[in-house]
């Protein structure tokens, strides 16, 4: 069925703009089926280090393409990408499992993101400034920091990848990119469009394989002055651990433990909505997921009973069927740690309302399903409570308060999305201040983050950066700031001045 639309039965890595073999390969299961869709490289590090020092030639010359002009390349990619928008989102559905019309949304919002970062190639913003001498000129402006490596995860393989390299792109510098081994089609897809869209060889070198090896290589490769990494919390601290040593700028985003609040004036019915969307769209398998609901005590009953009616409308199967709300998981690991923590919810003491349980009949057999899952009576300290899931899972809490609300939502150890459902403005403005995430809404879900502003989080989901908008050229460039002294004399600041 893959093969359909992708004509190839392996993949290759994508080095200065050539397509190479590897020697060792492993094969890349459709969740949804079970089948076998494609092979990927499991390079090695001689690999890595022959695409840095292709890149590091390349970025050279592509930091003296006027900035105007690297976009018009992006402008270009997102074109194609438009073009093909439902072959690509028929591919993702594929690897990935999301349902076909997440599928686009995904692929719309690489789309975006070209036409965004390419409008950048005309702005690039520094900053002038009086300088406090006479005949004296001051400004700052961005300059590429070379070569940057990239890092994306298999849950959002295309849009994670456009957040990360378009950026780097369009600010002057060559990539190095490491997709996620699940999920490396889109990788491919999206290689062959800079490729077509006239991208100068080097710039974008697509290296698959394991975090062990390739992952591992580009981090400690000392040619590679940026590493931008979604993916794993504990996959994070390691390679900021190591990126500290070698004083390498990182920029991480590793996950959320994301809570809806619903107040006892919210409008129930949308914030049902809100909650089943951002908890079991993508199958809970985003960053931004919903998996804590913290509701006051007075509505809960209410909103159980609007949560389960709306849950059973969920059907769940192959997300190319477009009868299908909600696909399958990653894989049999990820479909493991779901279960594992149904058992540790039940044991904590939570109540299970609905779900909770893998889906294995008929058609579903040969994937890896998991029916939606609600907890209720949660406490906030509980494990499911605490941790990150990525499933579709998603636990009642009761509260008394809003104060009592905010600090159950802030008492985790993550900090990526939170979303309030009131009807009073005053608790609206008090949340947005109050919330200690990344992003925040008022009635709406957690998930949807658009790409023009910041996406990322505090405490354990990041370390200070932020992908997207326009603070992630804040990770690929460098600040310089430049004097120009137009007096002909010896000028000395903080010193010659009267
Ligand atoms: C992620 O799960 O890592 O805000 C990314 C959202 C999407 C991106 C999610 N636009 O849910």
């Amino acid at each position: 069925m893959t093969q359909t639309l992708l004509h190839v039965k392996q993949l290759e890595n994508f080095i200065d703009g050539k397509w190479r073999a590897a020697d060792e390969t492993t094969s890349v299961i459709n969740p949804a089926t079970g089948e076998e869709v494609v092979h990927v490289p499991l390079s090695t590090a001689d690999d890595v280090n022959e695409a840095v020092g292709i890149a590091k030639r390349a970025q050279k010359q592509w930091a003296r393409v006027p900035a105007p002009q690297r976009a018009e390349v992006l402008y270009r990619v997102g074109q194609i990408m438009k073009d093909r928008k439902e072959r690509l989102s028929q591919l993702l559905t594929m690897e990935n499992g999301k349902v076909l019309e997440e599928a686009r949304g995904e692929v719309q919002e690489g789309i975006d993101m070209a036409y965004y970062m390419a409008g950048e190639g005309r702005r690039l913003f520094g900053h002038t400034t009086p300088a406090e001498l006479d005949n004296k000129f001051a400004m700052s402006v961005r300059s590429p920091v070379g070569v940057v490596g990239i890092i994306t995860p298999w849950n959002f393989p295309i849009a994670i990848a456009t957040w990360k390299s378009f950026p780097a792109i369009v600010a002057g510098n060559a990539v190095v990119w490491k997709p996620a081994t699940e999920t490396p089609i889109m990788a491919y897809e999206l290689a062959k469009i800079f490729e077509e869209a006239g991208l100068p060889a080097g710039v974008v070198n697509v290296v698959f394989g394991s975090g062990s090896t390739v992952g591992e290589a580009m981090v400690n490769h000392e040619d590679i002055r940026v590493i931008s990494f979604t993916g794993s919390n504990d996959t994070g601290r390691g390679i900021a651990a190591k990126c500290g040593q070698q004083l390498k700028k990182v920029s991480l985003e590793m996950g959320g433990k994301n809570a809806v609040i619903v107040m006892d004036d919210a409008d129930l019915d949308l914030a049902a909505d809100g909650i089943v969307w951002s908890a079991f769209g993508t199958s809970g398998q985003r960053c931004t997921a919903a998996s804590r609901v913290i509701v006051h005590q007075s509505v809960k009953a209410e909103l159980e009973e609007k949560l389960l009616n709306k849950m059973k409308e969920l059907s769940i199967g192959n997300g190319l069927d477009e009868t299908n709300k909600v696909g399958p998981i990653i894989n049999k690991a990820g479909l493991d740690k779901i279960k594992s923590y149904i058992e540790i919810g039940k044991n904590e003491g939570a109540k299970l309302l609905a779900g909770g349980y893998e889906l294995t009949d008929d058609e579903l057999q040969d994937g890896y399903y998991f029916a939606p899952t609600l907890f209720t009576d949660a406490t906030p300290t509980m494990r499911i409570s605490q941790e990150e899931i990525f499933g579709p899972v998603v636990s009642l809490i009761p509260v008394d308060t809003f104060e009592e609300a905010i600090e159950v939502n802030n008492g985790v150890t993550y900090g990526l999305s939170s979303s309030i459902f009131t009807a009073d403005v005053n608790r609206v403005f008090r949340a947005q201040r109050d919330l200690d995430t990344g992003i925040v809404y008022v009635n709406a879900g957690t998930t949807g983050a658009e790409i023009h502003l910041p996406f990322g989080g505090t405490k354990g989901t990041g370390n200070g950066h932020r992908d997207s908008g326009v603070q992630a050229l804040d990770v690929f460039t460098e600040w310089k700031a430049v004097y120009v002294d137009y007096s002909g004399k010896l000028q000395r600041a903080q010193i010659d001045v009267e």
